[in-house]
């Protein structure tokens, strides 16, 4: 194989190693074997954007451009953050679609397609990210690209109903079909894939896994994205001292920590996470002046509305349940509203007892796989998971739970509250072995020998 070409809506700041999440260890490190290049938004609003920017570090080069704030509104808040992400979360009430933002979504795919076009060389292979670029292949191929492209979907691939009701769900798919191999999270989005093109295409579906258009095979699979297990596991064993003398004075004061860390996003299910702890103490008052709840959020996407309402929300529910239970020297929640560095988020991950990661609708949810990796197999935390998170179909040794249902959430603290250590152990060794197979190292290797026809991928018809 030639070099190895990426494309995202946003590349990473390659200099800043220690803050990477899964996504961008697993990217770089398949760029670095590679003499790779990388090509996304360089994260600035300008009005000039005519020349794209070229800069190495060791042996990746990134390719940048700025978004004008027409680009920015239109597709990045529009389309992608407006439509896409609303709906591919199952959450078409937020949809907010107009034909402008579609437009412009595709013309900056057409503009970041015709910026890399001529760097592109006849061997390199192209691997394009997420939803802001679904139609980078199809505009690729009109510039006459004939190299092996493959996408990959991070978030999930909705059922048959939630996408067709997307506006322009089949230009959408005819842009799908252009790639090569259209890699999914997990099963359930192959299926939902699957299900969506037996309807709506005239395409020839062989098997879940291939199918065929205009003489062009694509291939189809899931690939489960990992995080760099060794590296979060060394972050949660160094000592960071204020987390440290946290964990004494709750041993002290016998009580413990539930955490719970995410962008602050309608997705991930905050407001019904707060609504089940308060559950939980009404349930279990034996608990008041022993829980504490430690939600960390970072703010996301705060120029779409939607996002500000939840913070709202949030803030209110939160405060309404430390204005119900809080003493003088106990407050059942903290709620922290800013982004964590990993070396503080890690060991914090390590000394709360349960992880508490349940969002309505997650492609997969990295901190399920995190807050395993920093647990200690002497004492290990309880995870408890959400069913709708990507995570759940290979993490089954968790506790899993529905979201929606805020009494089934509440049972299940009280559960991994009571849970015997033997159990624990049990549970934990057997997530972290599936967390350590399934790493970013993994993910990417096994997304590039697919795309570049190495392996045989079992067929997952069976499951069907
Ligand atoms: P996200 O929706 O961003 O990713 P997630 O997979 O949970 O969700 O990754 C978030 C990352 O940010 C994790 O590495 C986490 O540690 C970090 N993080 C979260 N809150 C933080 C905080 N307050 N401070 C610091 N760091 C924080 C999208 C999809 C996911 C999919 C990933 C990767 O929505 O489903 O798992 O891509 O494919």
């Amino acid at each position: 194989m030639g070099r190895l070409v990426v494309v995202s809506n946003r590349t990473a700041n390659l200099t800043k190693k220690s803050q990477a999440g899964g996504l961008t260890v697993g990217i770089v490190d398949a760029l670095k074997s590679q003499d790779g290049l990388w090509m996304g938004w360089d994260g600035r609003i300008s009005e000039d954007i005519s020349a794209p920017k070229q800069e190495k570090y060791d042996n990746v080069t990134t390719l940048t451009t700025s978004l004008t704030p027409e680009e920015h509104e239109k597709y990045y808040l529009g389309f992608s953050n407006k439509v896409l992400w609303p709906a591919f979360h199952y959450r078409l009430d937020l949809m907010d679609y107009r034909t402008e933002f579609a437009d412009c979504y595709a013309s900056v795919n057409e503009r970041f397609a015709a910026t890399l076009a001529p760097q592109l060389k006849q061997d390199d292979v192209i691997w394009v990210h997420d939803y802001h670029m679904i139609p980078m292949a199809a505009k690729l191929r009109q510039k006459g690209c004939g190299n092996k492209i493959g996408f990959f979907l991070h978030i999930p691939f909705p059922s048959i109903d939630v996408f067709s009701a997307v506006p322009r769900h089949e230009w959408l798919r005819s842009c799908l079909l252009q790639y090569d191999l259209i890699g999914f999270q997990t099963v359930n989005d192959v299926q939902n894939f699957h299900r969506y093109l037996k309807e709506h295409s005239d395409a020839d579906i062989i098997s879940p896994e291939l199918v065929r258009v205009d003489g062009r095979t694509i291939h189809i699979g899931h690939f489960p994205i990992g995080i760099d297990v060794k590296q979060f596991a060394q972050t949660s064993s160094k000592p960071d001292d204020t987390v440290e003398l946290e964990r004494i004075r709750r041993k002290m004061l016998k009580r413990f920590q539930i955490i719970s860390a995410d962008r602050l996003d309608y997705s991930k299910g905050l407001p019904h996470r707060i609504k089940a702890f308060r559950k939980f103490l009404d349930l279990y008052p034996e608990y008041q002046g022993h829980a504490e709840y430690l939600q960390i959020a970072s703010p996301s996407r705060e120029d779409v509305t939607a996002y500000g309402d939840i913070k709202s929300e949030l803030e209110q529910l939160a405060g309404a349940v430390n204005g119900k239970f809080a003493d003088f020297n106990w407050a059942p929640i903290q709620y922290i509203n800013r982004s964590i560095a990993r070396s503080k988020l890690a060991p914090l991950f390590k000394s709360s007892l349960i992880g508490l990661i349940t969002p309505l609708r997650d492609g997969m949810n990295l901190v399920a796989k995190e807050y395993v990796a920093a647990q200690d197999d002497a004492d290990p935390g309880i995870l408890i998971l959400s069913k709708f998170a990507g995570a759940a179909e290979e993490l089954s040794e968790a506790l899993i739970v529905n979201p929606y249902d805020i009494n089934d959430v509440a049972q299940a603290i009280q559960k991994a509250a009571t849970m015997p250590l033997a159990e624990r152990q049990l549970r934990h060794r057997k997530l972290l072995k599936r967390v350590t197979e399934h790493d970013a190292q993994w993910w990417q290797r096994e997304y590039l020998d697919a795309l570049l026809g190495k392996t045989e991928r079992p067929q997952l018809i069976h499951q069907f």
